[in-house]
């Protein structure tokens, strides 16, 4: 065990003698911060320190869905923090709740200066993926539950190993764990991509990732869908659902936008009120934030433009 190690174990073997240990990830916890507390949690008890998992807020919607087929329940972690214990923060770095912080393993860099008698931030995929490597510091073998969590947490916390958070040795790392311990890579794949279930009602499908804008008084709304399955009938339905939303908005265009993140490429389909369609294909995955919106603006603006030179004088 080198130093680092020796002062993780030091600080939670005194913190767990002062009160309750509580490992905690961030509110609404992602597959990341679930899968960090329960490697924390095993490397803690490796060392005979007593801790246990509190998340005061509950888990996002795709963490319950692949800790459930991980084999954890998260059901028995639901609780409240207080003021007394003594917190293991993991995958953040601020106390969002009662407690005192003893510990914090994050990957967030940060230039706030950090509370805890033990810190670590390190740039990294996956928070889970630090303690993984910890347990292994520690001399620890995780087993391949343990690992699972881990690989999961690599593939789901970076788009499926594509985000430019992630290291080509952690990736490697990650595709070869999920080969050796048999884990479905399409499905690690599809959840790390986000994919929308297309056996959803189009009425579903045209409303996910609402977003309203306002461009000097003209109000845009937008939706969008992540997808390499969208079929010519389906997508019918679906324009036909967003035309009537477009009339009933009250906004001056719809932009519907369908990701294809596996060959990273964006549709892009504007509906005005009046139920016409027009489309923008582009060859990469666009952002809509940073591409879309803006172009959107820069059109509505023209369009003033033109209209005001058209009016009467
Ligand atoms: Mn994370």
């Amino acid at each position: 065990m080198d130093g680092q190690i020796q002062a993780l174990r030091a600080v939670a073997t005194r913190a767990a003698q002062r009160g309750r240990l509580v490992i905690t990830g961030h509110d609404e916890p992602d597959t990341d911060s679930v899968a960090s507390c329960v490697l924390m949690r095993a490397l803690l008890s490796h060392w005979d320190v007593q801790a246990q998992i509190v998340l005061p807020t509950f888990a996002e919607a795709q963490a319950k869905r692949v800790m459930q087929r991980l084999g954890v329940d998260v059901s028995p972690m639901y609780a409240q923090t207080e003021a007394a214990d003594q917190l293991v923060l993991v995958d953040h770095h601020s106390a969002l709740h009662p407690g005192h912080v003893v510990i914090c393993v994050d990957h967030h860099p940060t230039a706030c200066r950090v509370e805890g008698e033990y810190v670590q931030i390190a740039p990294c995929g996956a928070c889970a993926f630090q303690v993984y490597r910890l347990m292994e510091r520690a001399g620890m073998e995780p087993d391949a539950a343990l690992k699972r969590l881990a690989v999961a947490a690599l593939y789901l916390d970076t788009v499926a190993l594509r985000s430019e958070k992630i290291s080509a040795q952690e990736a490697q790392w990650a595709r070869e764990g999920a080969a050796h311990l048999g884990m479905d890579v399409q499905w690690l794949t599809a959840e790390g991509l986000q994919m929308d279930d297309l056996t959803q009602p189009p009425e579903a499908l045209a409303m996910t990732g609402k977003k309203a804008y306002d461009f000097g008084g003209r109000r845009v709304v937008s939706t969008c869908v992540q997808t390499d399955a969208m079929t010519p009938a389906l997508l019918e339905r679906i324009l036909a659902v967003l035309r009537t939303a477009a009339q009933e908005s009250g906004a001056c265009l719809w932009v519907y936008l369908v990701h294809d993140p596996v060959n990273l490429r964006s549709v892009r389909y504007d509906i005005t009120p009046d139920g016409r369609v027009a489309i923008t294909r582009y060859d990469t995955l666009v952002s809509r934030g940073k591409t879309v919106m803006p172009q959107v603006e820069q059109s509505l603006s023209r369009a003033a433009v033109k209209g005001e030179d058209q009016s009467p004088v």
